[in-house]
């Protein structure tokens, strides 16, 4: 309207000045519109023809929900992010040969289209081999089947399928404009997945894939770039690029190629059975540091979100639910600090150096031993360095263009100018926080618990129940014939006993034994569980043996086994196999009775799941609701409503008194439970030294505890008012023990050294040079409402625990109060200029934790 009336007034170069205007408007608003070129030479993506410095990290679309999409993309570009990386997960799109998925969580294109919206690049991996500690490594698992197939290999049938999917995807974004050369946000994609680490397994014909593969990809004709990950014999076009903990001393093939990290692990994944793996932060930003000062321009966090691996999908065997990875955005899309603050401040960091850092190579010197500069200079006079200490034991004092510089061991200092510090990888100024899990009234405001009469129940039959099952001689493996369509897989035979048989011994006694290649075997006689095995991420394989009582007459033997997730990565990781495979035995004193080549009946799956208890879509007059709910034993679904936790909070649901199952929230699943696999009780430290080579086993926590107690429920999951929850537990379990949270920030904190670096947004505009301590509340509503710590001197401890030391300014709590109590962020200058000196000659520090509210 505005413009219509102004119209008439205008003369026609105001009008076509306003069409510029508002065409350029257009193109800005909207990256999907704004074609692009992408090429790239020695040092850098070129992007439009200018070289960039990319900071990458890895959100995997079906680990989290499409709500969560925008938040986690929003919290990855104010962390600093350019590119989104994710992998595409074939078995989730193609679950049957040519019927394709893309809803929901699935929706490749919606979350591509998010990255867009936030003006952010993709990185889209298609692999279609991705490891991923994903089911099967993304795999279908009818490309197993398929007569004469070799997976990644120089085979037809592999290659065909390969090559479809691809085109597929490919297709697929170009018909939604999604390439830059579309106006789109992909500007990188990437052709297999670490092949490198197994190609020596495959012989002769690994080389020749690795060629197919490399023209097979370039012939789709994306118009972006191609990288191979762990592939030093990637031909050209395609980039082969590093993935591990540290990239720093990587070269690609030819001196044509960028020097690019793939993969930088911000932690690590967790498996059932195993203690939950971290990475400090100082490490991680080291790394990073690293990488670009020694000429890196491309670098991608694995993962930035991992999130969950909701249904059946986690790889294995073993790998839990959670997918949380100790990564700046945590599972349940809160950042995790003071991580995600680091990085986002070595990333500002890292891009005030981008002009020298595109324009040349780096001009190394050594400052002494363990001690190393990187300039980055420019004929016109641009300057940039990266100092680094890769010592692990002692700080040091360096010179440097005739300056003094204060270098903690293994950190990296870098200087925009050459000349000033903007940033050190050991030298943490942004805020911690401190999370809590709240528990919650799940069920009416006066009951803690979901109380028992709340439950309903089935139990699911042991042994054959299904018109299904099918008798065959010998015991077969479990993949081969449940195809992975369910977990379970019975092996049924019944053994007569007169009381004569040389394999009894005291009566009726004897011992069974049974041999599976895993993952979990739970072995019924006569209907009662015996005995239960595990294996664990290192080794599937259960043995069991069991002294039994048979009976005369008839014995039903029924042998459940279980699968926790298909291998995903290594040679051949395909043919790995699971289940029974023997031999079965009963043994007595000197003879033993094998079974191994018996009639064996099988079972795929469970009753339960083909009536559709776990969605309560079949006859629900099967739930049973009695005054004794059945509890701690083997075998039973388990129903009941919760009520919608109040507030927008992330839930999750802590499992403590369950044993081993799968829970559906209104018929989705959230993953299999676990809380019984506890974690070895040693291999942990009290704390964890970042100084040094990190390595996924350095950094552990929680040994002796459940590997995972608390599962995360997607709030799209829940609806308002009444939800049902569905269990199927497996071993034994009391779920009137279950309990709902929320997560929730409880306190930040904030640590601060008056000999850290100003903040790296100060950069040239500070007034002073001291550090800052800031102080911001999670969440758009709150204001700090209390100062709950804060000492300038010496105080120690962390978040939640600090303590005043020896030396401490009196005034330092009214100070910091005054500055933050109402607001809903602060600074507050770390010097003597804001709080006196407390103990001169000594270096002081503020420690502060508040509360939000
Ligand atoms: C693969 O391609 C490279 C060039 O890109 C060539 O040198 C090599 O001989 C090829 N290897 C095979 C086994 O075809
Ligand atoms: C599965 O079946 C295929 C083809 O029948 C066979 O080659 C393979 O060895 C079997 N795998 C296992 C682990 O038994
Ligand atoms: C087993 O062997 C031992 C010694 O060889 C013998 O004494 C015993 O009677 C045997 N037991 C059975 C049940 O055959
Ligand atoms: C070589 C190696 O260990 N690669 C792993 C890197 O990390 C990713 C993600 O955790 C795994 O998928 C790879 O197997």
């Amino acid at each position: 309207m505005v413009g219509r009336r102004r119209m008439k007034e205008v003369n026609a170069s105001e009008l076509s000045s306003f069409l510029v205007l508002l065409l350029f408007m257009l193109c800005c608003c909207s990256q999907l519109s704004a074609a692009a070129t992408v090429t790239y030479d020695h040092r850098a993506l070129v992007i439009d023809g200018s070289r960039r410095v990319l900071i990458s990290g890895s959100i995997h679309y079906p680990r989290s929900t499409p709500e969560m999409w925008p938040d986690l993309i929003e919290k990855s570009k104010n962390g600093g992010l350019d590119v989104i990386e994710t992998y595409v997960f074939w078995n989730i799109h193609e679950p049957v040969r040519g019927q394709y998925d893309f809803e929901g969580r699935k929706d490749l294109v919606r979350f591509v289209k998010t990255v867009a919206e936030a003006g952010l690049y993709v990185h889209l991996r298609i692999g279609p081999y991705v490891c991923a500690e994903w089911n099967y490594g993304g795999f279908p698992l009818w490309l197993h089947f398929i007569p004469g197939i070799k997976f990644r290999t120089d085979n037809e049938p592999f290659k065909k399928e390969m090559q479809r999917f691809t085109a597929k995807i490919v297709d697929m974004m170009k018909q939604e404009n999604l390439y830059a050369s579309q106006g789109g946000p992909i500007i990188l994609s990437q052709i297999e997945n670490e092949y490198g680490n197994v190609d020596s397994a495959y012989g002769a014909a690994a080389k020749t894939y690795i060629n197919w593969s490399a023209s097979m990809a370039t012939s789709l004709d994306t118009s972006v770039p191609w990288v191979m990950c762990q592939q030093a014999d990637a031909p050209d076009p395609i980039i082969n690029t590093c993935n591990g903990f540290y990239c720093d001393q990587f070269t690609p093939n030819s001196d044509k190629k960028p020097k690019m990290w793939t993969e930088n692990w911000t932690g690590w994944f967790l498996a059932f059975g195993g203690a939950v793996p971290y990475r400090p932060v100082e490490d991680i930003a080291f790394a990073v540091a690293r990488f670009f000062q020694r000429g890196g321009t491309f670098q991608n966090y694995y993962m930035y979100h991992g999130g969950t691996n909701f249904g059946r999908t986690t790889g294995g065997p073993f790998i839990s639910t959670s997918y949380d990875y100790d990564a700046p955005i945590d599972e349940y899309g809160m950042t995790r600090q003071p991580k995600w603050g680091h990085l986002r401040d070595l990333h500002k960091a890292i891009k005030l150096c981008e002009k020298a850092l595109v324009a040349t190579d780096p001009a190394y010197t050594s400052l002494g031993p363990n001690l190393e500069a990187h300039v980055y200079k420019t004929t016109s006079g641009i300057c940039a360095a990266f100092l680094a200490n890769i010592g692990t034991q002692s700080d040091a004092t360096v010179t440097f263009n005739g300056n003094t510089y204060h270098l903690p061991a293994w950190s990296v200092s870098i200087l925009p100018d050459c000349q000033n510090v903007v940033f050190n990888t050991a030298q943490i100024n942004s805020q911690a926080t401190l999370s809590a899990t709240k528990y919650i009234k799940p069920y009416s405001q006066d009951s803690d618990d979901i109380p028992e009469s709340a439950w309903k129940f089935v139990k699911e039959p042991v042994g054959i129940s299904k018109s299904s099952a099918f008798t065959k001689v010998g015991l077969f493996e479990q993949i081969n014939t449940t195809a992975d369509a369910s977990d379970y897989l019975w092996y049924s035979i019944s053994v007569d006993v007169t009381g004569n048989e040389p394999f009894l011994f005291s009566g009726t006694q004897t011992t069974l034994q049974v041999e599976s290649l895993g993952h979990v075997l739970h072995a019924f006689i006569n209907g009662q569980l015996e005995g239960s095995g595990m294996g664990n991420s290192d080794n599937s394989k259960v043995t069991l043996e069991k002294t039994i009582t048979l009976i005369h007459g008839k014995n039903k033997i029924d042998l459940l086994s279980a699968t926790v997730g298909l291998q995903n990565y290594g040679a051949f990781f395909d043919l790995w196999g699971a289940g029974i495979t023997g031999p079965v035995a009963l043994k007595g004193q000197n003879s033993t009775r094998d079974l191994s080549s018996g009639q064996w009946t099988y079972q795929i799956g469970l009753k339960g799941e083909d009536t559709g208890l776990y969605d309560n879509s079949g006859d629900s007059s099967v739930w049973l609701q009695q005054s004794a709910l059945p509890k701690n034993q083997p075998l039973i679904w388990y129903m009941t409503d919760f009520d919608a936790p109040e507030g927008n909070d992330p839930v999750a649901i802590d499992f403590t008194g369950m044993g081993k199952g799968m829970a559906w929230v209104n018929g989705q699943s959230i993953g299999r439970y676990w809380p019984t696999y506890v974690a070895p009780q040693t291999g942990c430290a009290a704390s964890c030294n970042y100084r040094g080579a990190y390595s996924s086993n350095k950094c552990l926590k929680n040994c002796g505890k459940p590997s995972q107690i608390l599962y995360h429920v997607p709030r799209s999951m829940i609806q308002p008012g009444k939800n049902k929850l569905i269990l199927f537990e497996e071993m034994g379990g009391n779920p009137t023990k279950i309990s709902f949270a929320t997560k929730q920030t409880s306190s930040i904190c904030g640590h601060v050294l008056e000999s850290h670096p100003a903040p790296v947004d100060a950069w040239k505009t500070a007034k002073s040079n001291a550090p800052i301590l800031h102080l911001e509340c999670p969440y758009p509503n709150q204001v700090i409402s209390s100062i709950n710590f804060a000492s300038f001197g010496t105080p120690y401890g962390t978040c939640g625990s600090y303590s005043h030391g020896k030396c401490s300014s009196t005034g330092a709590l009214a100070t910091v109060q005054q500055a933050c109590v109402g607001v809903k962020s602060c600074d507050v200058e770390v010097s003597i200029k804001s709080f006196g000196d407390p103990c001169r000659y000594t270096i002081k520090h503020l420690a502060v934790e508040a509360a939000c509210s």
